[in-house]
């Protein structure tokens, strides 16, 4: 059984529980933005820094710009939003692998300051349009103007290099990039990049240092990640080679996110005075390219495409629900992926017995504490909620919520929690943990 909801009745629970994820964020506040974790992730991380901005625009609303500013003050002269913004004070070998492996000084078009090559799912226009609706006002309004240019920036870069297979899908060019690192989704792809788990030993994680090894990556999947890293930074993270290089995917959360941006920017567009006209034609563009590439209609969900090997990848992990995100998704896809949500696979529920999880878990590769493997994370949850709520399904949205503020409130702000259970795993003290706690919290039901 997972930690249940009864323990969240009362209003002095839940006063408790804000205080608590007020207090993470505040720990992990560090001069202009918030660490993911002190001990497992001590720099900026992109797709953490947009969920930690809706947090803070609960309790500090301009922090929450300051975080959202500070990230996209490291963006590349061609837009592109790097996944980690190194911060120079820390000691080399505080973070593996670090600026040394990455060498983004020697990369045109890089900023100042030293970040890594890739990206993550562009979250940010969402975030930044959420962190003003909680917290609207001049100031908000200003820092949306500030933004708006960059944000643009952000999805022109991805739609102007990344989409390797001109069918207006974005390819993830490493499986850090679609933040779910280790998800038995990138599994056929990874063994296909030739890598050997020995040279590890010429390295020093850095995480099964704070962190059980047995809920982590691999060290063969660790070597893989490195040698995908190296042919794209070898071409000084230019995107003309793609063509050749080792692992090209289509995610579907990748290219959720990227439609649901393009729909909060229109938005944004409306509140400063911009046209949102071009943003909502191409958000149209990008769910029905979703729709085409990556349905399947056989399982009913969507699957991440293997652009090298030109098919459909069939692992069924929670990737496939997040399209829901999108408001314009069409009928037939949004009541197959409520079927989906409602199996056995992930069981949600109005009252969930158990909390959602990152990976189908009636697969036999399930994997109740490796990371990406099955264990459930809140920000994933979040946005599946989001999409239920925007689909009609409110009884559903609201045992989902009942069931990520019960692990919180069982285990505390973990990173990532047992599917079964509710026992808080990975790093204490989680950013995005607390601070999609915060929202959750404010957001009846
Ligand atoms: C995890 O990814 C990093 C690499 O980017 C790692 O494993 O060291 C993922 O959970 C990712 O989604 C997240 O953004 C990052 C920081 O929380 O950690």
């Amino acid at each position: 059984m997972t930690a249940a909801p009864a323990r969240t009745g009362g209003p002095a629970d839940l006063a408790g529980l804000r205080r608590l994820a007020a207090a993470t964020l505040d720990a992990n506040w560090e001069h202009d933005h918030t660490v993911p974790s002190r001990t497992l992730y001590p720099h900026q991380w992109s797709w953490d820094s947009a969920f930690i901005a809706i947090g803070l625009a609960h309790v500090r609303p301009e922090r929450a710009w300051q975080e959202l500013a500070s990230l996209f003050r490291a963006q590349w002269a061609d837009g592109r939003v790097p996944h980690i913004v190194f911060n120079p004070a820390l000691r080399v070998g505080a973070y593996f692998p670090g600026p040394e492996l990455w060498r983004s000084a020697d990369a045109q078009g890089s900023p100042a300051v030293h970040t890594s090559g890739l990206v993550q799912p562009p979250v940010h226009a969402l975030a930044a349009l959420l962190a003003y609706r909680r917290a609207p006002g001049q100031a908000g309004l200003a820092a949306l103007h500030r933004l708006y240019p960059a944000l643009v920036a952000q999805q022109r870069y991805l739609a102007d290099h990344r989409d390797v297979a001109g069918d207006g899908l974005i390819c993830v060019v490493h499986p850090w990039e679609s933040g779910l690192d280790n998800s038995p989704a990138w599994d056929e792809p990874m063994a296909a990049v030739p890598a050997e788990a020995a040279v590890m030993r010429a390295y020093r994680r850095h995480d099964t240092a704070h962190a059980d090894a047995a809920h982590r990556p691999t060290d063969l999947d660790y070597a893989r990640y490195l040698a995908i890293v190296a042919a794209y930074r070898d071409h000084g993270y230019a995107d003309r080679a793609l063509a050749d290089h080792p692992f090209l995917v289509e995610c579907p959360l990748f290219n959720a996110a990227f439609g649901a941006a393009e729909h909060a920017l229109a938005e944004i567009a409306a509140l400063i005075g911009a046209d949102p006209e071009p943003h909502r034609v191409r958000a149209g563009r990008i769910t029905e390219a979703l729709v085409r590439r990556l349905y399947d209609p056989v399982n009913g969900t969507f699957q991440p495409r293997d652009v090298r090997a030109g098919r459909l990848l069939g692992a069924r992990t929670v990737l496939g629900l997040t399209p829901l995100i999108l408001p314009d998704l069409p009928a037939r896809q949004v009541d197959a992926l409520v079927v989906e949500a409602r199996s056995a696979r992930f069981g949600v529920a109005a009252r969930m017995d158990r909390p959602l999880p990152s990976h189908d878990r009636t697969a036999p590769d399930f994997e109740p504490l490796r990371y990406w493997r099955g264990p459930s994370w809140l920000n994933i949850g979040w946005l599946v909620r989001r999409g239920l709520l925007a689909h009609g399904h409110p009884a559903l949205a609201s045992g989902l919520r009942r069931s990520m503020i019960g692990l919180v409130a069982g285990a505390g702000c973990h990173e990532y929690f047992h599917p079964d259970t509710g026992a808080g795993l990975g790093s204490p003290a989680f950013g995005w943990t607390a601070a999609l706690l915060l929202d959750l919290l404010a957001d009846e039901p």
